[in-house]
């Protein structure tokens, strides 16, 4: 019969270390090379003698459980995964709601725990009274309700909404030692389902000398945003559903409008205008808020991609790593210009870099996730990601972003105030001799 092959994984060579401070190859990642190294050891918990008999039941073996509810509910043990309030008391102001990316795997952020902005509160939208327009430069206005916008043909597509102020402790002189949430909570990825704008366009028939739109949201508000009809016609969608129910009411029930890849303020909630224009109408949204003042001088003004960016998200800021052995360093990498192709880790702050595996297939403008297996020998570490999306662009180096960009006299600790500035540079956690986890810059 002759020897078998050995199964991928089973070659310790593929252990090799491919970058400085114990990175090794994503190969690893495949299975069982890991044990091979002696690195399972502490990952499983070995059991000899004893301790190797069958399991005693314990309490919650014993008895019949609960009656199951009519909607699912979540363990008790897993509640405390919530999401930090910027404004808890619901002050007539901007409220934010942060993503905890630090306590979710995958790629999929859960409904309840979506990031959340809204400038004057919820709305209580009827959706039986609720209505859009489509009108302006265009043959015939339409009029939609929610009804009525359920006959036409529906698509389905994960995207990220990231709002262009996301990151913006990033711009402090010095890190700021807080955890994902505070540092990039502002963006979420789901699977959306609605009608793709483009077809409500056609039906209106717009005058080809239209260029823009100008989309309008029911809240008090009224936020309104200009938006180019190239992206109308490329791959907008007026969003019905997310991760497969109707619109949370923070996400814009009973229907938003969802511009994959582009600064969340565009991507109007509970929309009920879209008037066709062929020229920007200059809100305060993209007049003021969204157009920041860069170092030289200039405002950095309708800018819409959110570009290439990364993050570790385990191990990172606030997580205790236990001692030296095998790790698996694992984060989120988006482009607002595409789908994630590469992305590059380094455990000694940028000196080395490693490719991840990436987890695919990777979705255009979407969370795509990465993997590496890193063994720690329990000196102190630096570690960092970098991606590069389908269209070759690549997440700026600090430096280098910083000199464009500018960074602020003081911390900024909160993103209020400080909005918009698209940081897509790198995010590094420092790994000292305990384990424990600081935020640096490198
Ligand atoms: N009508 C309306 N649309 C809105 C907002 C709002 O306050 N009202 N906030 C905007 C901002 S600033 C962002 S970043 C995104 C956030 O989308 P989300 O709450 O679904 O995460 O919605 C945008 N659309
Ligand atoms: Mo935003």
């Amino acid at each position: 019969m002759g020897n078998p092959k050995p199964p991928p994984g089973l070659d310790p060579a593929q252990l090799e270390q491919v970058a400085g401070n114990g990175l090794l190859h994503r190969r690893a990642l495949l299975g069982r090379g890991l044990a091979i190294a002696g690195m399972g050891a502490g990952m499983g918990v070995g059991l000899r003698g004893a301790a190797a008999a069958p399991l005693v039941d314990d309490e919650w073996s014993a008895y019949q459980g609960k009656t199951i509810a009519a909607n699912g509910v979540r363990s008790k043990y897993v509640e405390k995964t919530t999401r930090i309030l910027s404004n808890p008391n619901g002050e007539p102001r901007t409220q934010h709601a942060r993503t905890p990316h630090e306590k979710l795997h995958g790629t999929v952020t859960p409904n309840h725990l979506h990031f959340t902005i809204i400038h004057n509160g919820i709305p209580d939208i009827n959706p039986d009274q609720h209505k859009m327009v489509i009108h302006g430069m265009v043959r015939q206005p339409l009029m939609f309700t929610l009804d009525k916008l359920m006959r036409y043909p529906m698509t389905t597509r994960q995207t990220f909404v990231e709002c262009g102020g996301n990151s913006s402790p990033m711009f402090s002189n010095e890190p700021v030692q807080a955890t994902l949430q505070h540092l990039h909570g502002l963006v979420s990825n789901a699977e959306w389902t609605g009608v793709l704008l483009s077809t409500l366009l056609e039906e209106a028939g717009v005058d080809p000398k239209a260029k823009w739109m100008l989309v309008e949201g029911a809240d008090t508000a009224a936020l309104t945003r200009s938006v180019p009809l190239t992206k109308a016609w490329d791959d907008a969608i007026v969003v019905l559903y997310q991760n497969g129910e109707p619109l949370m009411a923070e996400q814009g029930y009973p229907m938003r409008l969802l511009l994959p890849g582009w600064e969340g303020n565009m991507n109007i909630k509970y929309v009920r205008r879209i008037k066709i224009t062929d020229q920007p109408a200059m809100t305060f949204y993209e007049a003021r808020n969204y157009s920041p003042i860069l170092p030289n001088g200039k405002a950095y003004k309708f800018y819409f991609v959110n570009e290439v960016k990364s993050f570790i998200t385990h191990p990172s800021f606030g997580m205790k790593i236990n001692g030296p052995g095998y790790y698996d360093i694992s984060g989120l990498a988006y482009s607002g210009s595409g789908a994630i192709k590469r992305v590059m880790v380094s455990a000694d702050g940028g000196k080395s870099w490693a490719e991840a595996a990436v987890q695919g297939p990777a979705q255009d403008k979407s969370f795509t996730r990465f993997h590496i297996p890193w063994r720690w020998d329990g000196s102190p570490a630096v570690l960092t990601s970098r991606a590069v999306d389908d269209g070759g662009n690549i997440q700026p180096l600090r430096a280098d972003f910083v000199r464009e960009r500018g960074v602020t006299e003081k911390p900024v600790v909160n993103t209020m105030g400080f909005y918009s500035q698209h940081y897509n540079s790198l995010t590094s956690w420092a790994v000292d001799a305990k384990g424990e986890i600081k935020h640096v810059y490198v």
